[in-house]
């Protein structure tokens, strides 16, 4: 899993890249709308101050990455929830959100994300999260994923989980990555199309997921192609920006804003 550093969330705290216009336009939806529909909610909006979260710093492994919890607390906040970040951090943190009641907890180590709802017991992961805000997207900029081809580029997590999300949307679902084995289990567990020229499979797709920390050159992508693409490290060249009709990155927000719905549902 890619780690975040500093550097690529520094604008989430006060939305720099004004995520919203740039989604509404490319796919009539807001990031909060994103997320309803991501939690299976068939509204735009919805009235979410009722909930209270805790963000809990974790200092275990690498440690806390300056900024993460700020921004995981912005994002919440832009949601109309009313969160915070903890005092403590790790145990101390955790123990500090259940005595002061939070609805939902959230908090992440190096190896996974979690929105942890106190109230009924249930979580949901960042990897899950990514994936639905970004098929949802990318359904909602293509207008429809009915019968359409798909190619999801990254068998890791979040590829693994949008493979499965997209040919429930009704995609036509290929799947390569780096190492064509985990694209062949998918294929194996799931009916999806294992492809092992990623070039060849970027010709001709039009419509792509990109869950893999890798960069595209222009010349590689077909003309007038959508690209959902939650991987980071996230670049496109003049010319890939040129021939793309859309291309939809952030680099925290739709999976944590997923995560965050998707678990206050399981109080509704
Ligand atoms: O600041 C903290 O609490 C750190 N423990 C947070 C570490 C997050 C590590 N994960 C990532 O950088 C990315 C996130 C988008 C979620 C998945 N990978």
């Amino acid at each position: 899993m890619t780690r975040l550093t500093p550097d690529l969330i520094e604008g989430v705290p006060d939305d720099k890249i004004d995520l919203d216009s740039r989604l509404l336009k490319m796919t009539g939806k807001t990031v909060k709308g994103i997320a309803l529909e991501a939690a299976g909610f068939d509204v735009d909006d919805m009235d979410l101050s009722g909930f209270r979260v805790g963000v809990v710093p974790i200092t275990s492994g690498l440690g806390v990455i300056s900024g993460f919890s700020a921004s995981v607390d912005a994002i919440v906040r832009r949601l109309g929830m009313d969160s915070h970040v903890t005092e403590g951090t790790d145990v101390n943190g955790f123990a500090e959100a259940v005595d002061d009641g939070v609805d939902l907890i959230m908090m992440a180590d190096d190896n996974k994300f979690v929105a942890y709802n106190t109230k009924t017991n249930r979580q949901t992961d960042n990897s899950w999260g990514t994936a639905m805000g970004y098929s949802v997207a990318l359904k909602n900029a293509a207008g429809g994923l009915q019968g359409k081809d798909v190619l999801v580029i990254g068998a890791g997590y979040v590829g693994s989980w949008a493979v499965r999300i997209l040919m429930e949307m009704g995609a036509n679902v290929s799947v390569t990555d780096i190492v064509y084995p985990k694209a062949k289990a998918l294929e194996d567990a799931y009916g999806a199309k294992a492809l092992e020229d990623v070039d060849d499979a970027l010709s001709k797709h039009k419509l792509v997921l990109n869950a893999a920390p890798a960069i595209f050159s222009g010349d590689r992508i077909a003309e007038g192609a959508i690209f959902s693409t939650p991987g980071v490290p996230h670049y496109f060249d003049e010319e890939g920006r040129r021939k793309a009709r859309a291309i939809i990155h952030d680099p925290l927000e739709i999976g944590t804003a997923v995560m965050a719905v998707n678990s206050a549902k399981y109080s509704l």
